[in-house]
């Protein structure tokens, strides 16, 4: 019997991302996956969130990596021929597995491309720093009030949009100050390829050579200030050359 043919139907291999994207993945249900992790923040979960970005910007040369609880973008260009689904469903795998070795439960993430210019990551990165800042002022006080009350249901219910001066407020009257928690816990962590200088000694002279090496910042600056854009703005000219 004839078959059909199942190759043209394939109707989304074809869809492509441009040259430069990014990639941004979200653990699935981690609120149940890191039950038994350390609360609001555990840093061996950061630690191998981190190590997993890395190896994924070595394995596809990612630009940079920025993470915070169970999310992560990369900047990453011309990968399996730019193809949407390839990328997507590849760059998932890749981190969900390696994660899942690391924290020894099996996770999986979600993946999308977002389209973005180069002058514009510095925006992109500040709006995931905003929510990083939500989260933490979120996840603080959902803690803080459960250690009182013992409720998730009623600390859930308490919480229902409450603004930012509010959580200050909760989290300063028991002796909690938000903007002194660690950097990472409030801005994310930030990984990326640094040009790094180093000297050797050759038949007694001194040689310089330059590496490039990924490199981890727990407390990188904030991405709308003007530090923060000439930092990236740095930090992607270098790796597009
Ligand atoms: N214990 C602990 N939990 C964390 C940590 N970082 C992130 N999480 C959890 O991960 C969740 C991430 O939020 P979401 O992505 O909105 O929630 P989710 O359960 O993953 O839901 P989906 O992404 O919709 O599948 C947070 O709500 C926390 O419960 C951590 O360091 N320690
Ligand atoms: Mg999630």
């Amino acid at each position: 019997m004839k078959r059909r043919n199942w190759k043209s139907r394939e109707l989304y291999s074809r869809l492509l991302v441009p040259d430069i994207f990014l990639v941004r993945l979200d653990g699935r249900n981690f609120s149940r996956v890191l039950e038994g992790f350390e609360k609001p923040y555990d840093s061996k979960f950061a630690k191998a969130m981190v190590d997993c970005c890395r190896e994924i910007m070595r394995e596809f040369n990612a630009c940079f990596a920025f993470t915070f609880s169970d999310e992560v973008t990369f900047l990453m260009r011309g990968i399996f021929g730019n193809r949407l689904e390839k990328i997507d469903s590849i760059i998932a795998s890749e981190f969900s597995s390696r994660l899942s070795l690391r924290i020894g439960v099996p996770v999986g993430f979600d993946c999308r491309v977002i389209f973005a210019r180069l002058d514009e990551i510095s925006d992109y990165l500040a709006w995931r720093q905003d929510e990083a800042w939500r989260n933490h002022l979120n996840s603080y006080a959902f803690y803080t009030l459960l250690k009182e009350i013992g409720d998730r249901r009623k600390v859930q219910k308490f919480l229902e949009g409450k603004k930012s001066p509010e959580l200050h407020e909760i989290l300063h009257s028991r002796g909690i100050n938000p903007a002194k928690t660690p950097t990472w816990q409030r801005r994310g962590i930030l990984v990326y390829w640094k040009e790094l200088e180093f000297e050797k000694e050759f038949g007694g002279k001194i040689v310089r050579f330059k590496r490039r090496k990924i490199v981890e910042d727990w407390n990188p600056p904030l991405f709308d200030s003007e530090e923060g854009k000439k930092f990236l703005k740095e930090i992607i000219e270098k790796w597009i050359t």
